[in-house]
């Protein structure tokens, strides 16, 4: 290779460098729970789009539970949990806490809703 050739191997393998990092830098929701709700207590992801939920506890352990997504994660006070979601169906799909924090446990709820 000349010097030409060089630097251009070079461009194409920093462009693919920086591709992986945005890549690798997935949009992060950061969602609270407390007794008994969690903030905020619905989301809208795009179908197809890979996105980080960062779930934190401001108080007891709680969990989040949505089945039809697989989501199934518990979230311990002081240790935020990280879990990645990539939804293929529009709609929206329930959630709720799994892990009983009191009275109103069942009041839990949580919405993911999915579109285009
Ligand atoms: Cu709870």
């Amino acid at each position: 290779m000349n010097l030409k050739q060089t630097s251009f191997a070079l461009l194409l393998a920093f462009s693919g460098l920086t591709g992986s990092t945005l890549h690798a830098q997935e949009h992060t929701i950061e969602i609270h729970a407390h007794r008994f709700s969690f903030s905020p207590a619905e989301i809208t992801l795009k179908r197809g789009e890979t996105v980080k939920l960062s779930l934190v506890s401001e108080d007891v352990t709680h969990s989040l539970v949505v089945p039809e997504l697989h989501i199934n994660q518990e979230i311990k006070k002081g240790k935020p949990s990280e879990i990645t979601v990539t939804p293929t169906t529009d709609g929206d799909f329930h959630g709720q806490c799994g892990h009983f924090c009191g009275s109103g446990h069942g009041g839990m709820t949580f919405v993911i809703h999915v579109k285009d």
